[in-house]
């Protein structure tokens, strides 16, 4: 069933092809997890190495040590699963102090050339739906989605039980 909250049900990009993904993508909108980390002007950079596995760096502007605030350069490998559109990523920064971890990172939907719905959950709460996650939705254009894509986003967005809880990513040359 597709509305019912649970993760395990969460349907994610069929046959995804993670060359043709490869490249900037403009987050334009993030539900937080808690404790978020990256606040805006987040850009995302997908490569896929000479081994055939996904990697990636972000920029964000981040507030360290509760009022100083920076443009966080991060790094992130992506390791495969039976699903082809769900990794695991473990991530760092490139300073000590930035936020590092391990965390599962699924396609939910793209088309490659304009949109994707990114989606993380971090912890499933006992009656299998999401206690704590975050999604980024992804523009390849830093401008915004077009609005032939703002359909598609909002229908992903309540299929993944995170409708209403996204906020908009400003992109102002911090970084
Ligand atoms: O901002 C938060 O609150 C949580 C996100 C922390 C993870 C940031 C690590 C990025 C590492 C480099 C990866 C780039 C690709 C990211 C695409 C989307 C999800 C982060």
């Amino acid at each position: 069933r597709q509305h019912d909250c649970q993760v395990s049900n969460i349907q994610v990009m069929q046959n995804f092809d993670r060359s043709r993904y490869t490249g900037r993508w403009y987050a334009v909108a993030k539900k937080d997890p808690v404790g978020l980390f990256l606040l805006d002007n987040v850009v995302a950079q997908f490569s896929v190495d000479g081994s055939g596995k996904m990697t990636a760096t972000a920029q964000g502007r981040v507030i360290i040590l509760n009022n100083w605030e920076m443009c966080a350069n991060m790094f992130g490998t992506f390791e495969d699963t039976p699903d082809p559109a769900k990794f695991k990523m473990r991530y760092w920064g490139a300073a000590a102090y930035l936020q590092s971890g391990n965390d599962d990172h699924w396609v939910i939907d793209t088309d490659y050339d304009n949109y994707a719905i990114h989606y993380s959950c971090r912890e499933v709460d006992l009656d299998g739906t999401c206690l704590d996650g975050y999604s980024f939705i992804f523009s390849r254009h830093p401008t915004g989605l077009r609005p032939e894509d703002q359909k598609i986003v909002t229908d992903k967005k309540k299929e993944i039980c995170f409708l209403g809880k996204y906020r908009r990513v400003s992109h102002t040359g911090f970084c």
